[in-house]
């Protein structure tokens, strides 16, 4: 694999970068398949915390899948690839930890919108240095919930988030503004184009009222020298997920 040097450098001062084709379209058909087995297969025997829906009554309306790689060869396979884990390693600049695969999907129609966010307030490390590489598995645009960055913002610190109402999204920025949305950048993909950001880049998603899928494969990363707070984002998970299971959103 060779990794170039400039996908590093945008990736360092923008806090995301784009590689178009990174994966070609067959491939990206392939793990597409390869979900709908894992759909198949294996989530009606995962823990119920594998799979969120927009509407628990609707299994086709799965919304998010996560913790894939805990259940299955093969995506164990490619998240741990060298195209993927060595992508990682590139741009962050460091040994990785293994976190978690995750499939967002905005199904057509209903699929919600992705709260203004930085990943890195879910991630509790310190420092916090942590990477989602973003592999597109569908055409996405305004249309049908495009993902919107806002360039440089992984060096302005941690903004103040709370609760967020979206399911799978606990929590979104509070103080979100007009200037930020004035900066937004709304990217474009085809399948088969990868997203890489950092765990500090604000970003955000409208719903999908179009009548086309929005999918994409979701890999992070921890970086080597970040130390996680175990305890304290494990406690935060389970009163969540005790919260969720409440609400009958489980
Ligand atoms: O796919 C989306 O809309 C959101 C993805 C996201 O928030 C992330 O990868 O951190």
């Amino acid at each position: 694999m060779t990794f170039e040097p400039q996908w590093k450098q945008d990736f360092d001062r923008d806090g995301f970068v784009v590689l178009r084709q990174y994966v070609d379209a067959d491939e990206a058909a392939n793990v597409d398949s390869q979900i709908d087995r894992f759909i198949r297969d294996l989530l009606p025997t995962a823990p119920a915390t594998t799979a969120f829906y927009e509407d628990p009554d609707d299994p086709s309306s799965i919304m998010r899948l996560q913790n894939m790689l805990e259940h299955d060869e093969w995506f164990h396979e490619l998240y741990y690839s060298e195209s993927m884990a060595g992508l990682a390693r590139h741009l962050l600049g460091d040994e990785v930890v293994g976190k978690n695969l995750q499939w967002f999907n905005k199904p057509a129609g209903v699929g919600g919108p992705t709260p203004p966010h930085q990943d890195g307030f879910y991630f509790m490390l310190e420092p916090n240095e942590a990477i989602t590489l973003w592999l597109a598995l569908d055409h996405i645009d305004e249309e049908n919930g495009c993902v919107r960055y806002v360039r440089g913002t992984h060096h302005d610190g941690m903004r103040p988030h709370q609760r967020s109402n979206v399911i799978g999204f606990s929590q979104g920025i509070t103080d979100y503004g007009d200037a930020d949305t004035a900066r937004e950048e709304p990217v474009h993909a085809k399948p088969g184009d990868l997203f890489a950001h950092h765990s500090m880049t604000m970003h955000r998603a409208d719903p999908n009222p179009s009548r086309r899928r929005r999918a994409a494969l979701g890999f992070v990363y921890f970086a080597a020298s970040a130390n996680e707070d175990k305890d304290r984002s494990e406690a935060y998970r389970q009163k969540l997920y005790e919260q969720w299971e409440k609400e009958g959103r489980l």
